[in-house]
């Protein structure tokens, strides 16, 4: 049970869904919106990141979304970081990205400014919080609510730049809650928008991204390392496609692999049911 602090849903809402991981494909989003019924004067959206890139129309996924601010939010995934970096200067291009239509586009400001002010983390209710990637394993749900504001307000201001070139940095930090100062906004940013794995003692690992059954010995996926006041919340994430979706006890993971031409899933807190919409956008340049 979370306290009363974060961004929270109106309790007035229908229903509340959990979106994963568009990248661009905004035809399948929208099908998938049509599929759900979602009715804007009374459900709620939540995106769960990557809201961008490697799929056709990011620019249309991102007016979406901001055109409707009251009753879509998404947390923020590595790409929409990127993308980020991209819109300061701060990155070149890679070889996939497929941000070209944004950084050209006449409200581009506009749009950085939305995006810095996504939440890393966001509590829908007092039993579920949505999040890109994940937690390192000690963190209670107030804890990541008050850590991802930490670094948020780095996002936000002139922290930014040594923020998102810190994300690039390896080996993963294990939390400790008297890391300070550069190394702490990158233990929080960098877990809450790319773990999957992490060793027995926290560590999370940056660099393997297959399935579960096929990690290096002695990482294990990171809500599978949650212990005791840690697991107070169910956390609803993407990020790992080759995960796909997956219930486990208070974690789901809904990344569906959009982005590999599969399936983009949306999932309502309010009874648990997942739906599926088949990819239907081009990903002819998306790879993998
Ligand atoms: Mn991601």
């Amino acid at each position: 049970m979370l306290a009363a602090r974060g961004t929270r849903c109106d309790a007035s809402v229908v229903a509340t869904w959990v979106i994963g991981d568009v990248q661009g494909c905004f035809r399948t989003l929208q099908k998938l919106l049509r599929r759900i019924r979602f009715d804007e004067q009374t459900d709620r959206v939540v995106l769960v990141g990557d809201m961008v890139n490697r799929g056709p129309d990011s620019l249309g996924v991102l007016r979406w979304a901001m055109e409707r601010s009251r009753v879509v939010e998404s947390v923020l995934g590595n790409h929409d970081l990127h993308l980020v970096a991209r819109l300061l200067g701060l990155s070149d291009a890679r070889r996939r990205d497929t941000l070209d239509a944004v950084l050209e586009a006449p409200e581009r400001a506009e749009i950085l400014d939305w995006i810095r002010a996504r939440p890393f983390v966001h509590a829908c209710d007092h039993d579920h919080l949505v999040v890109h990637a994940g937690f390192l394993p000690t963190w209670s749900a107030d804890e990541a609510l008050t850590l991802g504001g930490e670094a948020s307000r780095a996002l936000r201001g002139r922290g930014a730049a040594a923020l998102i070139a810190s994300l690039h940095d390896r080996p993963g930090l294990a939390w400790k809650s008297k890391l300070s100062g550069g190394e702490r906004l990158r233990a929080i940013a960098q877990a809450m928008t790319q773990v999957r794995t992490c060793d027995v003692d926290g560590r999370p690992d940056y660099d393997f991204k297959g399935a579960p059954s096929k990690a290096p010995r002695g990482l294990a996926p990171w809500f599978e390392r949650r212990r005791g006041r840690s697991a107070d919340a169910t956390v609803v994430f993407g990020h790992w496609a080759a995960l796909g979706f997956h219930r486990a006890p208070l974690a789901i993971g809904i990344d569906t692999g959009a982005v590999w031409g599969r399936e983009l899933t949306a999932l309502r807190l309010d009874d648990g049911r997942a739906v599926a919409e088949p990819v239907v956008d081009d990903l002819a340049h998306a790879g993998d």
